[in-house]
């Protein structure tokens, strides 16, 4: 055999084997680590500003420390027999098709308490999350929901504010474009709809993300915590210019806000233009 192919054959069989993998995982894992500690830059996703964002946080970590500890096991348990079986003079190969009664219960134990821990653990504390606080959406009647309107298009946000007379689509609308104000401590609730194709409402430190699609209406809230700038993205691949399809969140305290809020009002009358009916789009909030 030519001695490029036995190489190739090798560093194939090297590749494949999942400890090769893990180690190279680790390796890059271990050369970012310093750099990451250095730069004071915080592993995992950026720090949680909404009032249920601790749940994501919390299921974010349970899973991640699940995969680790599961993954760990199976390494390990690889890494025993490879190193305990190992070649040496003399040894005899000793072949088990794993086929025993013994064997089989095993397998079935592992199985389901694999499937009990990493899968159903998760769906359970998923599915309450999900039903206390993401489907949870506040009622308009309840005091302090803030209510906007999201209009999605390629590739930008479009986002209404009822304006001083507490109704939308009318004159004194504030519209907002990549762009958007909210108070602090209250519960912002959005109904949003899209111009053309599938977009993807997401704010990352707000721990949530909603598809608007067009033709529809979807709901979705969250109520900041923080005051500050967060960043808004589309998490829908909607066309070539994707990638710009991003606008900045201001939560601000509600003194601040209340003073935007009264100026932004003000201006969207100045800038009304009943002949304009592209920026008119808005519906009756629906209950
Ligand atoms: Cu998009």
């Amino acid at each position: 055999m030519k001695l490029h192919t036995k190489m190739m054959q090798r560093l194939t069989s090297l590749w494949t084997s999942g400890i090769t993998r893990a180690s190279l995982g680790l390796a890059i894992l271990c050369g970012m680590a310093p750099e990451a500690l250095a730069g004071g830059k915080r592993w995992g996703p950026v720090p949680f500003a909404s009032d249920f964002g601790y749940r994501f946080e919390d299921l974010f970590w349970l899973i991640t420390w699940l995969c680790v500890g599961s993954f760990s096991i199976v390494v390990i348990m690889i890494l025993i027999p490879s190193v305990r079986d190992r070649y040496k003079p003399g040894r005899k190969a000793h072949f088990d098709h794993g086929a025993s009664l013994k064997d089989k219960r095993l397998a079935t134990v592992i199985s389901a308490a694999t499937f009990l821990v990493l899968d159903a653990w998760v769906l359970v504390i998923a599915m309450t999350d999900l039903r206390e606080a993401w489907w949870n959406i506040p009622e308009s009647e309840e005091a302090g929901v803030y209510e906007v309107e999201v209009l999605a298009q390629q590739w930008a946000w479009n986002f209404r504010h009822k304006g001083a007379d507490g109704k939308f689509g009318t004159a004194d609308d504030i519209l907002q474009m990549n762009e958007l104000t909210v108070p602090n401590g209250r519960s912002v609730s959005f109904q949003g709809t899209s111009k053309d194709v599938i977009h993807s409402l997401f704010i990352p430190a707000m721990r949530f993300k909603k598809d608007f699609n067009p033709g529809d209406i979807n709901s979705v809230w969250f109520k900041p915590i923080t005051a500050g700038n967060y960043t808004i993205l589309c998490a829908e691949l909607c066309g070539y210019a994707h990638y710009q399809m991003f606008g900045e969140l201001h939560v601000l305290e509600s003194d601040t806000f209340d003073n935007w809020a009264a100026d932004a009002s003000e201006l969207g009358v100045a800038a009304y233009d009943s002949e304009d009916t592209e920026a008119r789009w808005a519906w009756d909030w629906k209950e």
